[in-house]
């Protein structure tokens, strides 16, 4: 519903959730021409009246970081993890998101679309509607843009909305081991190319040890925005580098993960525009016990989104409805909170804040109807998918076949 803002919600704005009690929408021609309540909608004459009685109606999810285009898989990792070798270790030997390069490297571009469209329809199921997908698994330039191409034309044939980004500096390739500058400057180099044939609307960059360093990354992001991109930064996912502070101070549109931020962090992420994408289902799945601070985040005044991270490493799940309960558990976000964080605020975090995460009268009717009667049950009943109905822009994209 129209709050009045035209940016995501901060601190304690959060914590306010418009709704509206025994609800009615009207949907013409793909936009939404009626919000409020059933008493006044009796007036309007539709051709088709779905009932939805006792149900909770939301806007379309958005889920602003996934790395949803990459060729095979990790499961073959998990014995290592169970040996007690950690994330970087494994990326160290080799292994971890270098793998699945040699996987991206080698698939082709239709067989990415094929696992593409399989893995949306599986997170359309969760009341998704628009997401944003890296690349990231080629890091040379044929696989980076083939993954950027494989993003666009998913954007065509799949009805959710992707908003693409170019992550080509997710690791060090194998070829650049001893020259991670010389690396950069490569991926760098592909920007003109890819602004021109509109492949990516931001630029992400991994800092991380044994990845790229603070210095590094903040040097990368001012030249993707003089090239004309809006800036992410995975930042101080593992280890407490200082990223969480340096986003802010470039200005970069959502600084992600900050499982490590330190306090200065926090209060430098507070006072400006960038908002945090918190992926409390990677830190689960790496068996770490310490959660990002969204605590400290909102209670300072940050905007905070929360995401799937969907990736074949460190969060492989569409589920983000268990994000949502992991968000409650041990992000202690409340489910005002929450739901703010799935729909508008990760709008704002991929710049379409004007387009999703809101019912609104004019804007599409991008909607879910829901196996719950209130808001506070899907984070509370854990690990499973609560949707009923999905629609896009008014057209029905998912249906569960057994509903309460
Ligand atoms: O494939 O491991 N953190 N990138 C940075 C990832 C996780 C994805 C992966
Ligand atoms: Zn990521």
């Amino acid at each position: 519903m129209n709050d009045g803002l035209n940016r995501a919600k901060r601190g304690a704005e959060m914590n306010e959730l418009p709704f509206i009690e025994n609800g009615a929408i009207a949907v013409t021609d793909g936009e939404i021409s009626y919000i409020g309540t059933s008493e006044e909608a009796k007036t309007i004459i539709a051709d088709e009246v779905i009932d939805c009685k006792g149900k909770l109606v939301t806007p379309g999810l958005v889920d602003p970081h996934t790395h949803l285009v990459f060729g095979g898989s990790r499961e073959h990792e998990v014995s290592l993890k169970q040996q007690g070798v950690s994330y970087l270790d494994i990326l160290k030997q080799g292994g971890g998101i270098l793998s699945t390069v040699r996987e991206t490297r080698k698939t082709s571009e239709q067989s990415l679309i094929n696992k593409g469209l399989f893995h949306l329809d599986r997170l359309m199921s969760y009341g998704i509607t628009t997401l944003e997908a890296k690349s990231g698994y080629g890091l040379d330039k044929d696989t980076e843009l083939k993954q950027l191409r494989v993003i666009k034309e998913l954007n065509k044939q799949h009805a959710m909305d992707l908003v693409p980004t170019f992550l080509g500096a997710h690791a060090i390739p194998e070829e650049y081991k001893q020259n991670s500058d010389a690396f950069l400057q490569e991926m760098l180099n592909l920007l003109p190319e890819i602004k021109y044939e509109h492949l990516a609307e931001f630029v992400d960059i991994f800092c991380e040890t044994g990845v790229f360093t603070v210095e590094q990354s903040r040097q990368f992001l001012q030249k993707a925005k003089e090239e004309g991109f809006q800036v992410k930064i995975h930042a101080d996912e593992i280890d407490p580098l200082g990223g969480t502070e340096m986003a802010a101070e470039v200005g970069a549109i959502s600084a992600e993960h900050l499982v490590g931020a330190s306090d200065y962090g926090i209060e430098k992420l507070a006072a400006s525009n960038t908002i945090a994408v918190l992926l409390p289902g990677t830190t689960f799945y790496l068996g770490k016990d310490k959660f990002a601070r969204a605590r400290d985040m909102i209670d300072q005044g940050a905007a905070v989104t929360i995401s799937t991270d969907f990736n074949p490493g460190s969060s492989p799940t569409e589920n983000i409805h268990l994000i949502m309960n992991l968000a409650m558990l041990k992000l202690k976000m409340t489910p005002e909170e929450i739901w703010n964080a799935v729909t508008t605020n990760a709008a704002y975090a991929i710049n379409r804040g004007d387009k999703a995460g809101k019912l609104m009268v004019g804007r599409e009717a991008d909607i879910v109807l829901w196996d719950a009667d209130n808001y506070h049950y899907v984070p509370y009943h854990y690990g499973v998918n609560h949707v009923q109905r999905v629609f896009k822009g008014g057209k029905q994209i998912y249906e569960r076949r057994n509903s309460l």
